[in-house]
């Protein structure tokens, strides 16, 4: 049976008593009002529909409404989604028994379910100046069999607000059916129940044919959009055929723009310059070249010399100069003037035996100038620094080669492993820590992550996992070092374990074990300042592993622990990235693995998952409702607030490729409390602590709940 929408003018019996604001006391000295659901239990039918509720569709979708057998009581409605294209329908309240609320105020909504969907999302809709829109989305909740309880606490609500109404959403071929409805007034910690409040919530998002993008390179724009480069995505055949994509993807819409990608940037590096734009450097000029007959690699991967800049606000490519030389893998470091340092990856021409050529030259693109400089401009080291080195800027503005690459390591002169050390950008000086610093398994560290570890002001770095690429029967490592780059004589210290999640083997899905760790592991610092870290593989482009977990960085590395969270539903190997979001979330994107596509070019999973990490689960997140958006060294800004924190912090939007982004930072802000939610945050003095430009600032309650970010712009 199918019901058509049908909206009832049902007798409004206000539950809401007449909210009297008296002078001189603020709204939340007022008794709290109670609110009511109307037809709670859907009991009372209207026709053939339960009345105060509406069928409610967005988007392009079939499907249909009926009633269902009751969680408690005689009836419940279920919503079928048979076909979908785009939005969802839900079961909704309707306008007329919309529930009064107070502007101030936050709302506990509870309800009980059970879906075959793993993402039914309660969607909220608010009324001010007489007209209803949506309201925020809320955190998805999980997949269920059997009825379950789900309580969410809702946004306090904004000044002007009237009304507002809720219910639940199904944007995803299957089943969902509700019941139960309850409002109350948000008073103490939100008791959060199901899966997803303490391991958080996956959501995937599926692009047919074309529509996704090989995002090789990802990188989060000032506009929370993401900038996904492809170039030729590790496809001959596209790259013979001159199809070079970028996307940017707008992670609110779930949609893309295109972007017309003047030469192939696979593989390049890229970094946001002091005003927003990003810097791209290198790419593909040649693929290598194999033997079809035993794959054996017969020429190799040339670099490209050419350089563009992305442009935002254009959402164009800009042309820059050339590159001394080709970089195919470079590093790219900002520095404390906004300049960008690059080194490593392989040169514009083969070596002598037609293989591949590490180039020995030092790049660097002077922000003053708008110019990459010529090779007598910059220090020349000579160094061997292989592919996709990790070179993290230090407080003294040395830049610190953590032990971290791709493919291969980094050697000296003799051919011996090169450790980790540091390098002064300027002079060209090198010293090396002793015995690799300590770092354990230095072999094995090739596309590991690692990270300036929160906050920068701490200067401790981590590395975590990887793999020796040179022994294809090397398993992946466990192991995460810390080191603290402040200390006399810095070294490594181990830190703890990854946690074994199951892995992919053939067709099966087993216990991961025997000491195996992740290699291609993402890495990203979570908006309330913990690091969370997810995807890899065993082997080499085989064996992926579902695993994710989050640690606290504040402590000692011997007393770190790792918290196993949900793992990506999507197996995500070579090539994958993983973003931090300015609302919180997390996007991981890309996966390689080393079997060919329909299309003949090497498989590509397109798909983008979304991680809702516990503590959107938490309800009340702070906001920030006022805040300057340029920022000195040193200053001291004033941010409003509409309710009480502790601690805020900037957060370096990410710019990652093959695990690597040696930009990636938290910067913490001390804060001072001037009363009535006004605050003084004091920015670092140092460039080296947060190099210039736009950063997300972040701010937390004592209970851990991070702010969605707010863009300011640091010079
Ligand atoms: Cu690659």
């Amino acid at each position: 049976m199918t019901f058509h929408r049908r909206t009832r003018s049902v007798l409004f019996a206000s539950a809401v008593g007449a909210a009297a604001v008296i002078p001189g006391l603020s709204s939340q000295a007022v008794a709290a009002p109670t609110p009511a659901v109307q037809n709670a239990g859907l009991e009372r039918l209207a026709g053939d529909f339960p009345e105060c509720w509406e069928q409610y569709t967005t988007g392009e979708n079939t499907g249909e409404f009926r009633l269902a057998k009751g969680a408690g009581g005689k009836n419940a409605v279920e919503v079928e989604l048979t076909q979908r294209t785009s939005g969802f329908k839900a079961v909704v309240q309707d306008k007329a028994c919309a529930v009064k609320v107070m502007p101030g105020r936050q709302y506990d909504l509870e309800l009980r379910y059970k879906s075959t969907s793993d993402s039914p999302e309660i969607v909220l809709f608010r009324k001010a100046a007489g007209k209803w829109a949506r309201w925020e989305t809320l955190p998805p909740l999980s997949a269920s069999k059997t009825f379950r309880d789900a309580t969410v606490r809702t946004p306090v609500v904004p000044e002007g607000t009237e009304e507002i109404r809720f219910g639940l959403a199904l944007s995803e071929p299957g089943t969902l059916t509700t019941d139960n409805y309850k409002i109350a007034s948000a008073a103490g910690e939100l008791k959060c129940k199901g899966p997803e409040c303490k391991k958080g919530k996956w959501v995937v998002r599926s692009f047919a044919g074309d529509k996704g993008v090989r995002a090789i390179h990802s990188v989060l724009l000032h506009n929370g959009k993401v900038l996904m480069i492809a170039g030729s995505g590790n496809g001959a055949g596209r790259f013979e055929q001159g199809r070079f994509t970028t996307k940017v993807y707008n992670p609110k819409t779930n949609k893309f723009t295109n972007v017309k990608t003047p030469y192939d940037m696979f593989c390049a590096g890229h970094v946001q310059l002091p005003d927003g734009r990003v810097l791209v450097m290198s790419g593909t000029e040649e693929y290598a070249q194999y033997d079809p007959q035993t794959g054996a690699e017969t020429a190799g991967w040339i670099g490209s010399k050419k350089s563009y800049i992305f442009n935002p606000k254009t959402n164009k490519y800009e042309k820059a100069n050339d590159l001394i030389d080709g970089h195919w893998y470079p590093s790219a470091t900002i520095l404390g003037n906004g300049d960008v340092y690059s080194v490593g990856g392989y040169a514009a021409q083969r070596a002598a035996n037609n293989g591949n050529l590490v180039s020995p030259i030092a790049e660097r693109y002077s922000v003053k100038q708008r110019r990459w400089l010529n090779e007598n401009e910059v220090a020349q080291p000579g160094i061997n620094w292989a592919t996709y080195p990790s070179l993290m800027l230090t407080q003294d503005g040395k830049l610190f080669y953590n032990g971290s690459s791709v493919f291969s390591h980094p050697v000296n002169a003799d051919g011996s492993l090169r450790g980790p050390g540091f390098l002064n950008p300027t002079t060209g000086a090198w010293g090396a820590l002793p015995n690799n610093g300590n770092l354990r398994a230095a072999a094995s560290r090739d596309m590991s992550a690692s990270l300036l570890l929160p906050p920068a002001q701490d200067q401790k770095v981590m590395i975590i996992g990887g793999k020796n690429f040179a022994d294809n029967n090397a398993k992946a490592i466990r192991y995460t070092d810390v080191i603290n780059l402040k200390a006399g004589n810095p070294r490594y210290t181990a830190g703890p374990n990854l946690p074994y999640g199951t892995v992919e083997i053939g067709q099966t899905t087993q216990a991961q074990g025997g000491g195996a760790g992740k290699t291609y592991v993402s890495a990203v610092i979570l908006a309330d300042g913990k690091v969370f870290e997810t995807g890899g593989s065993q082997y080499t482009r085989s064996e992926h592993v579902h695993e994710a977990s989050i640690l606290d960085p504040t402590k000692q590395a011997k007393n770190m622990k790792w918290t196993s969270v949900a793992a990506d539903p999507v197996a995500r190997t070579y090539h994958n990235t993983a973003v931090l979001l300015p609302d919180g979330r997390v996007l991981a994107v890309g996966s390689n693995p080393d079997y060919p596509g329909a299309d003949g070019d090497s498989f590509f999973d397109t798909r983008i998952s979304i991680y809702s990490p516990p503590y959107l689960y938490k309800g009340a997140r702070p906001k920030i409702t006022s805040v300057k958006k340029g920022w000195k060294y040193g200053a001291k800004p004033v941010i409003k607030t509409n309710s009480k924190i502790t601690k805020a912090y900037l957060l370096r939007p990410i710019a990652v490729t093959h695990s690597s982004d040696p930009n990636q930072r938290l910067v913490n802000l001390p804060v001072k409390s001037l009363g009535g939610n006004s605050y003084r945050l004091t920015m670092d003095k140092r460039a080296n602590i947060a190099p210039p430009g736009w950063y997300m600032l972040v701010v937390r309650t004592a209970g851990g709940q991070p702010s969605v970010a707010k863009w300011v712009h640091i010079s």
